[in-house]
């Protein structure tokens, strides 16, 4: 077998549910996995890595941020630790709308250059692939504004980035009790640009009291469908509004958040095969105190997803291996389970199962090497987990930036 480059003395996590290989190789050839196994089985070649015994797994998909924004919401946080709910700062008019005034005031290259910086941090922190959405234009030149941002951060880094277009988080301002209205240009006009330009690659909405309601729910997942793109949904973050039983309905790649998810949502996620994305930075930052039913959700065998939910509001951090952490800590996810959630459910959840989030042959060659030994080892510490080598369609040249 003729390899580009081999892996070796890894202990490798292939995150298929296979064991560990405790002393394992990974042969790439042309940007893909061409091989993986014990080292007794490794191929020959001239250009090596020696893994020197650290633990090696798929690259991490980050498949729920919101990246791409400009402003600070620093003064919210402090209101929020005297005492305002995220609920009242909203309905005041502060939160997501405050960032939106902000990002629509920037332009495409000051916000490509912000979405960078962060999208730097990811992957430092192990992360090859991330799912971006839109969310804080709000109009239709704005949204496209953001995704056209997000699309090139993908181009400039040379990772992948799925983009999804999220002008149903909010009513703007200049919609303000007239929601529908406002989904009547989400529906009419915002969707079609964006599936014309090819700028999404799926459709998500904030199904909420703060949010929309199902019914303009529905109606942004019919023109999702009729414009051939796939759906998400912000479901039951802060209440049960049957979120996850309509996205469900809809086939949706995923239902995201899910703290008051009820067992119709669990048991219609499972039958539709929809992806459970929790958001362990959002729960810690609300601190919130309902925990999503982890056991029905297991039970059920829905598949669980960990994410980090990046946002300036509710979840500001660019550490997805502290998620892990707080999807064991916070969740009582098993260690095994949280990687897991950062890799081969995170390319379910973005549709990208075929090619993305597991050490198999075929696979694109998107790989983390971490300082540490074991699925345990990996998540126990509190921060300042970093990989110590990435690798992208098999390109070393992804030397993390720290
Ligand atoms: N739920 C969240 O946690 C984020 N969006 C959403 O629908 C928060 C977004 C923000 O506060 O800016
Ligand atoms: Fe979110």
């Amino acid at each position: 077998m003729r390899a580009d480059i081999v892996i070796r003395n890894a202990r490798v996590l292939a995150c298929t549910g296979a064991p560990l290989i405790e002393s394992g190789f990974v042969a790439v050839r042309d940007g893909r996995i061409a091989a993986v196994g014990p080292m007794a089985e490794a191929p020959a070649t001239e250009r090596n890595v020696d893994a020197e015994g650290r633990l090696l797994t798929p690259g991490l998909i980050d498949c729920h941020t919101h990246l791409v924004y400009a402003g600070s919401r620093a003064l919210e946080f402090e209101l929020r630790l005297s005492g305002a709910s995220y609920e009242e700062i909203a309905r005041a008019g502060g939160g997501i709308a405050s960032t939106v005034t902000a990002t629509r005031a920037a332009s495409e290259d000051e916000l490509l250059a912000a979405t960078l910086a962060r999208a730097r941090v990811l992957l430092a922190h192990g992360v090859t692939t991330v799912e971006i959405k839109s969310g804080y234009g709000l109009d239709l030149a704005s949204e496209l504004k953001c995704l056209r941002a997000a699309r090139r951060v993908g181009h400039e880094l040379g990772i992948d980035v799925r983009t999804t277009l999220l002008a149903a988080h909010a009513v703007p301002p200049e919609f303000k009790a007239r929601a529908d209205a406002y989904v009547d240009l989400i529906v009419n006009e915002i969707i079609p640009a964006a599936a014309r330009e090819k700028l999404a690659d799926a459709v998500d909405a904030f199904c909420e009291t703060i949010g929309f309601t199902p019914a303009q729910t529905r109606r942004v997942f019919d023109a999702a469908r009729t414009h051939g793109l796939p759906v998400k949904l912000h479901a039951e973050q802060f209440s049960n509004q049957r979120g996850a039983t309509l996205a469900a309905a809809f086939n949706a790649l995923s239902a995201d958040h899910l703290e008051y998810l009820d067992d119709e949502g669990v048991a219609a996620m499972a039958r539709a095969g929809t992806v459970a994305v929790l958001l362990p930075g959002a729960f810690y930052c609300l601190r919130e105190t309902t925990l999503p039913p982890i056991d029905k959700l297991r039970a059920a065998r829905v598949p669980i997803a960990i994410a980090t939910d990046h946002n300036p509001g509710t979840s500001p951090t660019l550490d997805a291996p502290l998620m892990m952490n707080m999807a064991c800590t916070l969740f009582r996810l098993t260690p095994a389970e949280a990687l897991e959630g950062f890799t081969r459910h995170a390319a379910r959840a973005l549709g990208l199962s075929m090619t993305h989030g597991t050490i198999e042959a075929g696979k694109q060659a998107d790989l983390a090497l971490w300082p540490c030994d074991s699925f345990a080892a990996l998540c126990y510490p509190v921060g300042a987990v970093r990989p110590t080598q990435v690798f992208k369609r098999g390109s070393v040249g992804l030397a993390p930036a720290h």
